[in-house]
C-alpha cells in the first residue's frame, strides 16, 4: 500500500512538471545553393573498403530538402551550464558502416555515453579531436567484430570531430551540450525541443559549414515557434 501511494505521488508530480513546461519548434531553411557535396569514389586507401563498397557516396556536408529545409542544424539554448542529465541518459550510438560514419552529425549531453560501433568486416581507427578544455583527444583502433568503444565528454563543445585514420574520407561531428534542451533538425529541416522550463532564452542554431544564428525567445507553458533562415554567402 505504501508503495502504491508513492507511485501515485510520482504520477502527480510528473503531470505538474510537464504542464509547466513549454516546447520550442520550428523549421530551418537554407536560401541559395550550397557547393555540391564531395563525392567519395576512390576507396583504394583500403582495398577491404573497395571490396565492400561498390558505389560512390556523398559526404553530406549540406543536407537540403527540395523546399530548402536544412538538416543537421544543432538548435540549443545558449549559455546554460551544469544542467546535464547525460550521466543517466540512454547511450547515443555512432556506427561505422560501409566505410562511413552513420550518422554524420549527432548531438549528446556532457557525461552521456556515446557508443561507437563497428558494423564493418574490417578495421577502423576512431580518432576524436575535441578542442574544449576538459574534453580528451583519444585514438583507438577497432577490430571487425570488436566491442563497442565508449566515449563521453565533460565540456560542452559544438561539432567535435571524429575521424578514422585508416580511411581519410571518414568524418563525423558530435555536438555536446551541458543541458538536455537541444535538437538536431531532421531531413525536412524541422526540429522540436520539449520540456523547456518557462523563461527568456537565447536560442542558437548552428550548422557546421554555415555558422550560427541567434534569436531571443520567451518560453511559456505552450508551444513557441522559431524558424531560422541560413543563407549561402
Ligand atoms: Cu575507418
Amino acid at each position: 500500500m505504501k508503495a502504491n501511494i508513492g507511485l501515485w505521488m510520482a504520477a502527480v508530480v510528473a503531470v505538474a512538471t510537464s504542464a509547466g513546461a513549454g516546447e520550442i519548434r520550428g523549421k530551418i531553411t537554407l536560401k541559395g545553393s550550397p557547393p555540391p557535396n564531395p563525392v567519395v569514389k576512390d576507396l583504394s586507401a583500403d582495398p577491404n573498403c573497395s571490396k565492400l563498397v561498390k558505389e560512390a557516396f556523398q559526404i553530406p556536408m549540406h543536407r537540403v530538402a527540395p523546399d530548402g529545409g536544412l538538416a543537421d542544424v544543432f538548435v540549443t539554448l545558449a549559455g546554460i551550464t551544469g544542467k546535464s542529465t547525460g550521466a543517466s541518459a540512454k547511450p547515443a550510438v555512432l556506427d561505422q558502416k560501409g566505410c562511413q560514419y552513420v550518422p554524420y552529425v549527432l548531438a549528446i549531453q556532457t557525461k552521456q555515453t556515446l557508443l561507437v560501433k563497428n558494423s564493418d568486416p574490417l578495421l577502423h581507427n576512431v580518432h576524436v579531436t575535441p578542442t574544449a578544455a576538459g574534453n580528451k583527444v583519444r585514438n583507438l583502433a577497432q577490430l571487425p567484430g570488436g566491442p563497442d568503444l565508449e566515449f563521453s565528454f565533460d565540456a560542452p563543445e559544438k561539432f567535435v570531430r571524429f575521424k578514422c585514420d585508416v580511411h581519410p574520407w571518414m568524418f563525423a561531428y558530435v555536438c555536446v551540450e551541458d543541458h538536455p534542451w537541444f535538437a538536431l533538425s531532421g531531413e525536412d529541416g524541422t526540429y522540436v525541443i520539449r520540456d523547456v522550463p518557462p523563461g527568456k532564452y537565447t536560442l542558437e542554431a548552428s550548422h557546421r559549414k554555415l555558422g550560427t544564428l541567434k534569436k531571443e525567445i520567451e518560453v511559456t507553458d505552450g508551444v513557441v515557434n522559431v524558424d531560422f533562415v541560413f543563407e549561402v554567402k
